[in-house]
């Protein structure tokens, strides 16, 4: 989030858009409900399904599952052509009066600089025009034919309320009606939200998704203000944390990334990401990053980090492609990994394509589960007849249950989506032989490096020379762990500008992250959660919820990255002199010599106004982008593609162009784009979602969840029901080119035919909650059915659009 859930009351407008907050995020909801009441808020839900989200909203208008990018595109289309959007916000704040490279291009769905034969593209042409002086050329006046302003209006004049009612089947004037209530929060004072989780990210084209919705945003003023921001609802309680340590396998800690194969110079390495300002006067943030990096690397080695080895650059691994789960399971199929540790992760249950996973797994000499139960991947070999109809006796992988602790049974800390560290403390002892995942991850960790200490290897330093230093080595305790992500001094830090002033003592907590050196002096595990731990203690422990001025920026509550600070961008909450825009929801303020307010302000405290510098200070333009130069997969502007699996089977946008159709700077493997089916076979839409009741494949171990919800179903329209001859209760098959499932049939009126470039569509829900093992009754694993692509970006993969073919079982 770049705002954060108590924040939600704040809002005029409302939009759940690619989420299905009442279900899935019940607490937080609550702020929804809240901004009704007291805001007198207006809340519209975009949704294939009428949720329970859509049943407390004052607008719900359907829509086809992946075409969010026509609807948002015909929303900035709307913007633009009444002229609805926040002048001096977009004027100042954003890239629009930006001139972009002559060379860049964009014909019949495809940008400059694809790659037929790769998929992919080379993005050099994706770039501003530069000037001699190095900065970015401009146009303040908008007239020139290559500012983004009149690029992106050109891009999104395709996108009219016809080709949105055609291709995403949301009737034309409930489509127009959205764009009414979102564009009223162009006004300085009316901020709008907008909440989205995985029926924005489950698709091929996900993160271009996400981006039109901020890109709607940046028109409208609401990035940075109080009950604005783009948020994303995230999933488990510390999924948040997990990114943000670094969890995925291009990351480290920080939001810093791994280097690439063809990264191994340490200095060009660091000056890469350390971007120089592309406009005069701009703070490009990332500037430090060396401060970050540097410090990372003494908390992971210590004393073996130093200067002369590039503070170890040498220990870190260079990728030569991401190795995330599709990749992963990808190289598993072909025999190419030989172990997999399963920790707090049930892939033949959560992955796209049971039929691969499983196949896969089996290629595995050895697979270790780290889980408090038996899951289906625990059990992948066994047979559990229509449900894992597997031979047992060809499975060769060699299975070892570690079982751990849940969160409830240790202290630790969660972030949750907005970005709030809360620490938590343990409510129970774990029963039976389970250890805690640090315990058992550490324990194993110290017999491995006996063993390279002894055996040597081929490159043992990093694993030999890993920094320990915990009181019990195979026990690290949570709060050791917290307070190495914080940081601290390894040598007296003297003040940058007085020598002979000391401002940090060796051995103490730093504060925050603007005391982390480059020169070794600092060690930090996690530069963002810098100020967690400090001398002061534990700052998410906290537990002071005073609110100076009732919109909910309870500063003394928890602690949230980066710096204790509320709301992101904040400086845009604030007019060029640094006058709040709207004096009713201010957060900070320029006083005449600092910034302050209610929040952490996001930017120099002491810098004037009047030099100029731009609130977007993580970009080295120091403005928000439409254009996203040279950043994602697929283009610098969001273009509608179909799903891989199209019930259309052309871009309605580029229809001549078969290229076009799907994503073309997708990753797809050859053998799973061989399992695409097409629609003559397949003609319903699927798409795959939670209940309120379950927690994925975990709660149907619980007798009451189980209660709740005892039994696999699917639901249908009623028209559907009538074409394939099922009444509500009767057995359907729902099959996908990779597999089927057996489900009842829950017949409601809450999902509807649409009408989809003339032809009839519909619609199949398919809740993922079921499996074979548990106390509720055995099902099928929903993802039986799924395709095995992702995002060209985030490889998520499609979970939310792909063809199946109901028939009556
Ligand atoms: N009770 C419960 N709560 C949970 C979870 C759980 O398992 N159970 N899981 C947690 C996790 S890990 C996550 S990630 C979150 C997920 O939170 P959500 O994303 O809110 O959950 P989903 O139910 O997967 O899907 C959301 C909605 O997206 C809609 N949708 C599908 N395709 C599209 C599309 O193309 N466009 C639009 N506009 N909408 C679409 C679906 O109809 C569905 O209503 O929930 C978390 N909360
Ligand atoms: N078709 C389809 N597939 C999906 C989705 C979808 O919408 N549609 N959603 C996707 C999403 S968003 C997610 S997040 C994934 C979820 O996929 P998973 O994360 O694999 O599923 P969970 O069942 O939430 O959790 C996995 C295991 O973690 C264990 N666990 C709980 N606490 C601990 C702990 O402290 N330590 C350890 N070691 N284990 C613990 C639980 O017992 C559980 O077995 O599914 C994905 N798959
Ligand atoms: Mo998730």
């Amino acid at each position: 989030m770049t705002n954060h859930w108590v924040d939600i009351k704040n809002a005029d407008v409302v939009l759940i858009m690619g989420g299905n907050a009442a279900e899935a995020h019940p607490c937080g909801f609550k702020w929804v409900t809240e901004a009704k009441a007291h805001n007198k808020a207006k809340l519209i839900v975009v949704d294939p399904r009428f949720t329970r989200s859509a049943s407390v909203a004052d607008f719900y208008a359907p829509i086809r599952t992946g075409t969010d990018i026509i609807f948002l595109g015909g929303v900035i289309r709307y913007l633009l052509e009444k002229d609805q959007i926040q002048h001096e916000y977009v004027k100042n704040y954003t890239d629009f009066t930006f001139i972009v490279r002559e060379d860049f291009t964009f014909d019949d769905g495809i940008f400059s600089g694809y790659n037929a034969d790769k998929h992919n593209y080379t993005k050099t042409t994706w770039d501003y025009e530069l000037g001699d002086d190095g900065f970015v050329k401009t146009d303040p006046t908008l007239a020139h034919p290559r500012c983004v302003f009149n690029l992106m209006k050109k891009h999104y004049e395709r996108y009219t309320p016809e080709m949105v009612e055609s291709v995403c089947g949301t009737p034309k004037e409930k489509f127009l009606k959205v764009c009414e209530m979102l564009a009223s929060t162009a006004s300085p004072t009316r901020a709008g939200t907008i909440l989205y989780a995985l029926g924005w990210t489950q698709h091929s084209i996900g993160s271009q998704i996400i981006r039109t919705g901020a890109m709607v945003q940046l028109l409208l003023g609401n990035i940075g203000i109080a009950g604005g921001g783009m948020n994303a609802l995230r999933g488990h309680s510390n999924i948040q944390g997990l990114t943000d340590l670094g969890l995925m396998t291009n990351l480290l800690p920080g939001y810093m990334t791994l280097p690439s194969e063809s990264e191994q110079d340490f200095s060009k390495y660091i000056a890469t990401r350390a971007s120089k300002p592309l406009r005069p006067n701009q703070l490009s943030y990332w500037q430090n990053y060396g401060k970050f990096h540097v410090s990372l690397m003494k908390s992971w080695w210590g004393d073996a980090a130093k200067a002369e080895n590039n503070w170890a650059y040498d220990y870190l691994p260079k990728l030569d492609k991401p190795y995330d789960m599709l990749q992963v399971f990808e190289l598993m199929k072909q025999g190419k990994v030989n172990g997999y540790i399963a920790q707090g992760f049930n892939p033949l249950a959560a992955a796209p394509d049971k039929g691969k996973i499983g196949a896969s797994l089996a290629k595995l000499k050895f697979l270790v589960v780290m889980d408090p139960l038996a899951t289906e991947t625990s059990e992948f070999w066994k047979n559990f007849g229509e449900f894992n109809d597997v031979d047992s006796s060809q499975i060769q992988t060699e299975v070892f249950r570690l079982p751990t602790t849940c969160f409830a049974e240790e202290n630790g800390s969660l972030v949750n989506s907005g970005r709030w560290l809360q620490w938590h403390w343990k409510g129970a002892d774990a029963p039976g032989e389970a250890r805690s995942d640090l315990e058992i991850m550490s324990t194993l960790f110290q017999k491995m490096r006996k063993m390279y200490i002894k055996d040597g290897g081929k490159f043992p330093d990093p694993i030999v020379n890993l920094a320990w230093p915990y009181a019990d080595p195979e026990s690290p305790t949570p709060e050791e762990l917290a307070k190495e992500y914080n940081g601290r001094a390894l040598v007296d830090l003297a003040d940058p500008k007085d020598a002979t002033k000391i401002v940090r003592k060796k051995n103490e907590q730093v504060a925050g992250f603007a005391e982390l050196r480059d020169d070794g002096a600092t060690a930090c595990g996690c530069w963002i959660f810098a100020g967690c731990w400090t001398e002061a203690g534990n700052q998410m422990a906290r537990r002071d919820n005073s609110d100076p001025t009732g919109i909910g920026q309870t500063l003394n509550w928890s602690w949230a990255w980066p710096a204790n600070r509320r709301i992101l961008y904040n400086r845009a909450s604030c007019d060029v002199s640094g006058k709040p825009f709207d004096a009713k929801r201010k957060l900070i303020g320029w006083n005449g010599q600092k910034w302050g307010g209610v929040d952490v302000p996001d930017f120099k405290v002491d810098e004037a106004p009047a030099g100029g510098m731009g609130p977007f200070i993580m970009n080295p333009e120091g403005v928000a982008r439409f254009f996203a130069r040279a950043g994602m997969a697929e283009g610098p502007f969001p273009v509608h593609y179909e799903p891989f699996e199209t019930p259309v089977g052309y871009n309605p946008l580029y229809p001549k162009n078969a290229a076009a159709t799907s994503n073309p700077g997708a990753r797809v493997f050859p053998d799973d784009r061989a399992m695409f089916g097409k629609v003559d076979a397949f003609p319903h839409v699927g798409t795959t979602y939670r209940l309120t009741e379950h927690f994925h494949y975990w709660t149907k171990h619980a007798r009451l969840n189980a209660i709740l919800q005892p039994q696999q179903f699917v639901e249908i329209g009623e028209d559907l029901a009538k074409e394939v001859g099922v009444v509500a209760g009767e057995r359907v098959k729902v099959s996908s080119k990779r597999g089927h499932i057996v489900a009842v049939a829950v017949v409601t009126k809450r999902i509807k035919k649409m009408m989809i470039e003339g032809k009839p569509v519909h619609h199949v829900g398919i809740p993922i909650h079921w499996g074979f093992k548990g106390v509720a009754k055995p099902g099928y694993l929903a993802n039986t059915l799924t395709p095995g692509v992702g995002d060209g970006n985030s490889q998520t993969p499609e979970f939310k659009s792909f063809l199946v073919k109901v028939e009556k079982a």
